[in-house]
């Protein structure tokens, strides 16, 4: 019999991270499963799956405030980039593109080209009307709000409904002064 060949930690390091990303894929098409069963109503599950990904985003600013080392983007532009490259790399394991700017700097379009919370999924015709990803849409709100900007996020291109590409437009609504109001004296 051929020795088996002891294996470096690099590579078991990454069999394990494999291994994790799949597990969540399946976890979150589980997620959605489950909530179509519960809800029936496609809109409801879009609906729930933005508050699920808020609910998060809320939450997941600290880590990535902390784990990031980003200090206080410039502008909106900045902010959409930190998102694009270090958010989406940060907690999905890939980086997306920022384009379709608006005139005044006020709404992108980030682009994702790989998208790992797809692997594996077809949606039967039943599910017409469905945002799988709609949990990205609402982290991204969420965080955001935590930072002082309300946005809104919604899906433009999605891959499982025949598109190219996964694109969500990202529309600064308001920016909200972090500076406390009131003088001490
Ligand atoms: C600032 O100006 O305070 C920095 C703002 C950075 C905001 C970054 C938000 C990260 C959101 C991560 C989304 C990940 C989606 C999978």
């Amino acid at each position: 019999m051929a020795p088996v060949a002891p294996r470096s930690g690099d590579a078991i390091f990454a069999s394990v991270e494999r291994v994790n990303a799949e597990l969540f894929t399946l976890t979150y098409g589980a997620i959605v499963r489950q909530l179509l069963t519960d809800l029936e109503e496609v809109e409801e599950v879009n609906k729930q799956l933005d508050q699920m990904g808020y609910n998060i985003g809320i939450r997941l600013i600290d880590e990535f405030l902390a784990k990031s080392n980003v200090s206080r983007c410039v502008d909106f532009k900045e902010t959409a980039e930190v998102i694009a490259k270090v958010g989406f790399k940060m907690f999905l394991g890939v980086t997306a593109s920022v384009t379709n700017w608006d005139a005044d700097g006020m709404s992108c379009s980030l682009i994702l080209e790989d998208n790992p919370l797809v692997d594996f999924v077809e949606l039967p015709d039943t599910c017409q009307g469905l945002y799988y990803c709609n949990i990205l849409s609402g982290v991204i709100r969420g965080a955001l709000e935590m930072v002082s900007m309300k946005t809104e996020v919604t899906w433009v291109r999605d891959m499982l409904r025949g598109d190219d590409a996964f694109e969500l437009q990202v529309k600064l609504l308001k920016q909200v002064s972090e500076e406390y109001p009131y003088k001490d004296d």
